[in-house]
């Protein structure tokens, strides 16, 4: 198995967790996204997408987008299971995961930023406070269902597909300057993943390409 990833992409760091947890072994391609690596014609080929991760199977299947990955990790590795056993905590540990992938994660990507910068859209500070509006607000809503939800991780007592994303969400607010002080609940969580000997391997600065 092969993951193109890049060490500081957040959508990255939620796979290599999930590989982690179940104890997967592959091989790691960097994809530096700062020299424009995922715009090269041989990396668009495989994902059409143009952004990282890219997961290619041991049958040569290529898959892209992280939930996507994420959920066929766990259909052909079920041990540990990253769901919970019953269906409606595993419709919620997918809401938390989307509310913090799909509704938080967006707003602090590469691309965005690099556009609403060089069209002047934003400067440093409205940047910031557009980061804190959306990013922030989708962040107040994890911190909410969390709470109806939490038992030692997101769901329940084992970490789930929403750790996985809360974690790498929680890296990217610090670097982006989004508060999550409120957040007590996520807060206490995510302290609980990063002890996790899993979470710890997958960190960004654990990569072979982390710039130290
Ligand atoms: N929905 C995608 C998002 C992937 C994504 O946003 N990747 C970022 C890094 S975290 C990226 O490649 N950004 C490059 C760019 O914006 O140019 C997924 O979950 O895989």
């Amino acid at each position: 198995m092969k993951l193109y990833g890049y060490w500081r992409s957040s959508a990255s760091y939620r796979v290599r967790i999930v590989l982690a947890l179940k104890n997967i072994d592959y091989d790691y391609a960097a994809v530096n996204l700062l020299k424009g690596e995922h715009k090269t014609a041989d990396y668009l080929a495989i994902n059409p997408n143009g952004l990282a991760p890219t997961l290619v199977t041991d049958e040569g299947e290529t898959i892209i987008q992280s939930l996507a990955i994420m959920e066929y990790l766990e259909d052909a590795f079920p041990e540990p299971s990253i769901l919970p056993a019953d269906a409606a905590d595993r419709a919620q540990a997918r809401a938390i995961a989307a509310t913090i992938a799909c509704e938080a994660q967006p707003f602090m990507n590469l691309r965005v930023q690099k556009f609403l910068k060089e069209e002047k859209l934003f400067d440093d500070s409205a940047m910031r406070e557009w980061l804190n509006h959306f990013t922030g607000g989708a962040m107040a809503a994890a911190e909410t269902l969390v709470r109806k939800t939490a038992g030692q991780y997101c769901v329940g007592d084992t970490p789930s597909l929403a750790d996985c994303c809360l974690v790498p969400q929680w890296f990217g607010a610090g670097r982006f300057g989004v508060d999550v002080s409120k957040f007590t609940k996520l807060a206490e969580i995510y302290q609980r993943c990063i002890e996790h000997p899993a979470f710890e391997k997958a960190h960004p600065m654990n990569q072979p390409d982390a710039v130290k």
